[in-house]
């Protein structure tokens, strides 16, 4: 029995877009969705109520994060990641396969593994498929992600080539790692970079495995958004319909619609939250960025037409004044603000597809947004 299970509720007429729900452990979510992140087990200066005030129905930690610290046996210790945060919602942690090759040359990958130095103290340490799933087993979340790589942008054909088949590899030992597949769905991955036959090579060996669920990884990687538009445009028809899609680290307003528009049920990224910190607001008008000094005697909420705790309490001056004055309630302020802007949107989404209108959706959304289309 697998731990989650897809209701795929309806197609969208106009676009292809999907309307759906997960069913987890810890509750049902609406899909598309949102999820955002929690790295170290918080969602950066969100507490568990706010998320919950904002409605947010699942979020995403990271592995390699928890492992170097506070450690995953810890975490396993205190009754697993939902007690430890205090979250009884769903939760999804990524594998650390990407957070470790972001450190670039503090890293070596060997066909057994990834060996590479703490970004905190330089400890050497080394993370296989076996130990990564070891680590999602501890920490305990609803979907667990197998370790693969993520190769970078542009790298040769040669170089993908390699890499996605190590990937199938590692996935296989992740699946059979995976000590409680009744508790946690394992999501397989896929890569093949921007190569449309290596993409292909790649779902298939995946699909073989026979995951739960499926994500696209190793796009939203420095390419043009075009082309991970195109990349994606091929690659989500060739996975099940029957499974969720998960668009691994893209967030944007933009590449959310158009991601859904290609058959994307999930998404994760640092945008969001990342930005809030220094002073950078979504709005249904595009990018206000507070700390500019043009807000200075501004008493307007940073979303006119927002209606969050943020947008109805506080004004763009006030919350530049924080700002600037490095006042942890600045950050606090913006970060409730854009994650609840991103989860409203996606709810938006979610109700055009309802109505079979999500392309008259983007238009509307892009013109206002100031996006081209
Ligand atoms: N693999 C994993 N996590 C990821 C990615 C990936 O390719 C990406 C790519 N944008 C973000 N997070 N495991
Ligand atoms: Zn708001």
């Amino acid at each position: 029995m697998s731990a989650i299970r897809y209701e795929l509720i309806k197609t969208c007429k106009q676009s292809g877009a999907r309307l759906g729900r997960i069913h987890t452990p810890h509750g049902v979510i609406p899909t598309p969705i949102f999820m955002p992140v929690g790295t170290q087990a918080t969602v950066k200066s969100m507490t568990p109520e706010e998320l919950k005030e904002i409605d947010a129905k699942i979020i995403l930690s990271n592995t390699y994060h928890l492992y170097m610290r506070p450690g995953h046996k810890l975490v396993e210790k205190a009754g697993g990641l939902h007690k430890f945060m205090n979250w009884d919602r769903a939760i999804l942690t990524d594998s650390g396969g990407f957070q470790v090759f972001s450190l670039g040359p503090l890293r070596k990958i060997t066909e057994e593994g990834v060996e590479f130095r703490s970004h905190l103290d330089g400890s050497k340490h080394f993370i296989s498929p076996e130990k990564a799933i070891e680590i999602e087993n501890s920490l305990g979340a609803d979907i667990i992600m197998a370790f693969d790589e993520c190769a970078p942008y542009p790298a040769s054909r040669d170089y993908v080539k390699n890499s996605l088949e190590r990937t199938t590899r590692w996935a296989k030992r992740c699946k059979d790692a995976h000590k409680y597949p009744d508790r946690q769905a394992l999501f397989g991955i896929v890569q093949g970079g921007m190569y449309r036959d290596l993409r292909e090579q790649s779902a298939k060996e995946i699909m073989e495995l026979d995951f739960p669920g499926y994500a696209v990884g190793g796009l939203s990687v420095g390419e043009p958004k075009p082309l991970m538009y195109e990349v994606l445009e091929y690659t989500t028809p060739l996975l099940p319909k029957d499974k969720p899609r998960y668009l691994m680290g893209v967030g944007s307003p933009d590449a959310l619609i158009e991601g859904v528009i290609r058959g994307i049920d999930m998404f994760d990224c640092v945008l969001p939250t990342r930005i809030a910190r220094n002073g950078t607001a979504m709005t249904s008008h595009g990018k206000v960025v507070v700390r500019n000094a043009k807000y200075a005697e501004d008493f307007l909420p940073l979303d006119p037409e927002c209606s969050c705790y943020t947008c109805r309490n506080y004004s763009r001056a006030y919350i530049r004044h924080l700002i600037k004055a490095n006042e942890i309630l600045g950050a606090r302020l913006i970060t409730y603000h854009n994650l609840y802007f991103l989860l409203k949107l996606m709810e938006n989404v979610r109700e055009a597809i309802m109505e079979d209108r999500l392309l008259d959706f983007r238009r509307e959304f892009f013109s206002k947004y100031g996006y081209e289309l």
